[in-house]
């Protein structure tokens, strides 16, 4: 898609921090890093949310889960743990609307969400 960041990022159009990619995936850090390893693992074709995979797209599923775990274990967390989250539409706060999935590491990440007040 012309006008999304990571499609531009993909096709090379904007520099990023890439660590692994495959035919289906690439991840490269995030750019504003909430941990001391962040890193977006995003589907090289442009699916707008976890909702949108159609039949078919499994060997893309496959792909983002071979590729947390390369990073995790080229990061150093496969042993001591991360997080994977992938936000959804606007409540999920999904800012970037071209699939991805993050990975948190490298410290305690803390509690799954804060509860309302
Ligand atoms: P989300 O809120 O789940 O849509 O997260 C989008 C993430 O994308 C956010 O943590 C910042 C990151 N991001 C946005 N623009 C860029 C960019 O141009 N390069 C990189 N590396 N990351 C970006």
């Amino acid at each position: 898609m012309s006008d999304c960041i990571f499609c531009k990022i993909i096709a090379g159009d904007i520099p990023s921090d890439t660590l692994w990619e495959d035919e289906n995936v690439i991840v490269f850090r995030d750019i504003d890093p909430k941990a001391p390893t962040h890193v977006l693992i995003v589907p090289k074709e442009h699916i707008v949310t976890f909702a949108d995979f159609k039949e078919g797209q499994g060997d893309i599923l496959l792909s983002m889960s071979k590729a947390a775990r390369a990073v995790a274990e080229a990061e150093g967390v496969l042993d001591s743990g991360y997080r994977l989250i992938v936000n959804n539409g606007p409540d999920g706060g999904q800012e970037v609307l071209h699939l991805h999935m993050h990975l948190f590491g490298g410290r305690p990440i803390g509690p799954m969400i804060k509860r309302a007040e």
